[in-house]
């Protein structure tokens, strides 16, 4: 059980005690132990990006050291695409358009994209 479905149970429990007249209503509420969803961002492979250059955005962009991002790349193409991190929805968006933005600069057509995680 993770920290926040605890915090909501003990939210219930306590409203649930019968020491005002909001019970009722407080005890029927929906227990609220949602996170907020994680995206995947991908890279996709092609014909024309150097691999270097992939290598360059996984060291530049995601953290990676050198072996991890050359592994990465290699991933993307032999299998078409990999999952180069999980990120919330802002950071995931920004990660794809620094990537898209520095592939068009350097007139590479590299594809980076985000997807919700399950
Ligand atoms: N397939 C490219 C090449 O042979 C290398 C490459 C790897 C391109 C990963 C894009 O996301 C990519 N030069």
């Amino acid at each position: 059980m993770r920290l926040d479905d605890i915090m909501t149970a003990q939210t219930v429990m306590a409203a649930g005690t019968g020491d005002d007249d909001q019970t009722d209503l407080l005890t029927k509420t929906k227990p609220k132990t949602k996170r907020p969803p994680l995206y995947k961002v991908m890279l996709l492979n092609d014909d024309f990006t150097p691999m270097e250059f992939v290598v360059h955005v996984l060291e530049r962009f995601f953290g990676l050291n050198h072996a991890q991002a050359f592994e990465i790349m290699l991933t993307v193409h032999k299998k078409g695409l990999a999952v180069v991190g999980v990120f919330s929805h802002e950071i995931a968006e920004t990660k794809v358009a620094q990537v898209m933005d520095f592939a068009r600069r350097h007139q590479h057509p590299l594809q980076c994209t985000m997807e919700k995680e399950e």
